[in-house]
């Protein structure tokens, strides 16, 4: 069916890379999320786009934002450094003339794992609903009810980043209160730090609780707890089977079991099986490049 550029919109970074019919990721490329607004977005997209758009049949996007006839609208603007809206279809084929398909990349990631499902051991499992949660610069996700992606009519399936966690807490960017992503979000992890006298990014906050600091390691337990409270709701909304954990602050070392140890807290029913993204970073490229696939071919 042709060679397709993918491309990870996140609000930290974006990934490029052809991506084979078997899958395989060639030429990946990362540069650092512009914070300057419309104009700075674009140039990334053009330098990302640029060396690849006479190689490729078509190009397939998973974006941070709710992605919604061809526009990226940002539910927490705080996380693109303040854009809240894009008009990303436009952008995109203004920078190559080419057939273009957009997602959501919790949605995307979801589709790539969802394909991936193993039992550990090598055999496919038989998942009707499952879920992906990235942790990363916010909270987002990604659901596979029935074996089917939910994309939603308005594109705003998934974005459990903005599920309650904490009435009292944080006022979130997207405008409510105490939403999961403020408490737990690689962004809320390092704002935890701003009182410090050298505050830290989440990266850093990860090798201070490997080092013994208690109070970096309080905060990666709030965030964790954060997300199994988060994953018992949505189990009991959609009788989820398994969960796939992605995002750097995700997939960064132990985060997994910091999850999996609140989750004990909580009674038997409340908890379901967690894994990490088999595609660890590069979920979200894959998801987007199968996706488009089939909504050509269809
Ligand atoms: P994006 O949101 O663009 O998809 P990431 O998944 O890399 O990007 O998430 C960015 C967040 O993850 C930032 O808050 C960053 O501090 C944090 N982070 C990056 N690397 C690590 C790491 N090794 N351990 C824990 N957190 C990390
Ligand atoms: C936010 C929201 C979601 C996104 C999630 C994870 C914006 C700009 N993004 O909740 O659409 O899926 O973050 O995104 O409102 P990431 O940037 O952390 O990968
Ligand atoms: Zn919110």
């Amino acid at each position: 069916m042709g060679k397709v550029l993918a491309l990870d919109i996140g609000g930290t970074k974006i990934a490029a890379a052809v991506v084979t019919e078997s899958g395989m990721l060639i030429g990946r490329q990362q540069v650092a999320t512009p914070r300057g607004g419309a104009e700075q977005l674009a140039i990334a997209l053009e330098t990302l786009i640029a060396p690849y758009r006479h190689l490729v049949d078509f190009i397939a996007v998973a974006s941070t934002g709710i992605i919604n006839g061809g526009r990226l609208t940002a539910l927490n603007p705080l996380n693109l450094g303040g854009l809240a809206d894009f008009p990303l279809q436009d952008c995109i084929q203004s920078i190559a003339s080419l057939p273009c398909v957009l997602l959501n990349d919790g949605q995307a990631a979801a589709w790539a794992e969802y394909q991936a499902l193993s039992d550990g051991s090598g055999h496919i499992m038989s998942v009707n609903n499952m879920m992906f949660v990235t942790v990363s610069t916010g909270v987002g996700g990604g659901i596979i009810l029935n074996k089917k992606l939910l994309v939603g009519n308005h594109g705003l399936a998934g974005h459990i980043g903005h599920t309650l966690s904490d009435p009292h807490g944080l006022l979130c960017g997207c405008g409510r209160r105490g939403c999961v992503e403020s408490v737990a979000s690689g962004s809320a992890i390092g704002a935890e730090t701003l009182g410090w006298a050298q505050p830290a990014s989440a990266a850093q906050v990860f090798e201070m609780a490997q080092l013994g600091n208690v109070q970096a390691e309080i905060i990666i337990h709030r965030s964790a707890a954060a997300i199994a409270q988060m994953l018992a709701d949505m189990k009991m909304a959609l009788d989820l089977e398994i969960v796939i954990l992605g995002g750097s602050v995700g997939l960064a070392v132990g985060y997994q079991e910091r999850v999996i140890g609140a989750q004990k807290t909580l009674p038997e029913i409340y908890r379901v099986p967690i894994q990490v993204a088999r595609h660890r970073q590069d979920s979200g490229l894959l998801g987007a490049a199968l996706w488009a696939r089939s909504s050509l071919s269809s």
